[in-house]
């Protein structure tokens, strides 16, 4: 008797393993040419299960830029920005998502900000017209931001169907877009195409100083997100 309930407990293990069978999906996001795409945001939303609860997130300032320039989070993290230069910034957004200001500071603000609504947050400083960032707060489990190649990856995705959205700054109506509804099994594969033009997307230091004024008149013209 005692040696058959050692025995089931592996098998029902075994079979619990199988229910919840991990799989990876590395993406590929590329402009309308074909080119790789960085900073874009993929959001995944699929089967229940296996996410993480909202944490805590950075987004620097160096060298009068933001670090990272996209930022994407779950909706209610809370972000701390810290202030690598050692002059001070201002930094804030007039997004429905999330307004906010940081009056003058060096270092690192005591309070975190509380990205508690889904949308797109632009971000700019008070004292550097120049400086624009972005903040993409999703309420979608799986999220990531393309590297310079234009990779992203996601690890332990629950196998299953998943909807896809998709989103650059350079999508001339800022909003998000629907990508192809995928399945994802084992390791998958996927390309994700977006209609923007990759030039320039990597912001050069001499950013025109009207940079945060034009990002956020398109965001919000096009509506809240
Ligand atoms: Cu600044």
């Amino acid at each position: 008797m005692t040696k058959r309930l050692f025995l089931a407990a592996p098998l029902y293990l075994i079979g619990a393993l199988g229910l919840v069978e991990a799989a990876s999906l590395q993406g590929d996001v590329v402009d309308a040419k074909g080119a790789p795409l960085g900073n874009a945001v993929v959001t995944l939303q699929g089967p229940a299960g296996g996410v993480a609860a909202p944490g805590t997130a950075v987004m620097d300032q160096q060298e009068m830029r933001f670090v990272p320039s996209v930022l994407a989070v779950r909706t209610g993290t809370a972000v701390t920005f810290p202030n690598r230069d050692d002059i001070r910034h201002q930094v804030y957004s007039f997004s429905p998502a999330k307004r906010f200001e940081l009056r003058l500071y060096q270092g690192t603000p005591s309070e975190p900000v509380m990205f508690d609504k889904p949308g797109l947050v632009v971000l700019g400083c008070n004292i550097h017209d120049w400086m624009v960032g972005y903040i993409y707060v999703t309420d979608d489990p799986w999220f990531a931001v393309s590297d310079a190649g234009g990779k992203v990856s996601f690890d332990n995705l629950p196998a299953g169907d998943y909807r896809v959205t998709l989103w650059h700054s350079a999508l001339p109506d800022m909003q998000p877009h629907q990508g192809e509804a995928l399945k994802v099994e084992g390791a998958a594969a996927q390309r994700f195409a977006l209609p923007v033009e990759a030039a320039g997307e990597a912001e050069p230091p001499g950013a025109p100083p009207s940079a945060f004024g034009d990002a956020f008149k398109k965001a919000v013209e096009h509506g809240s997100h």
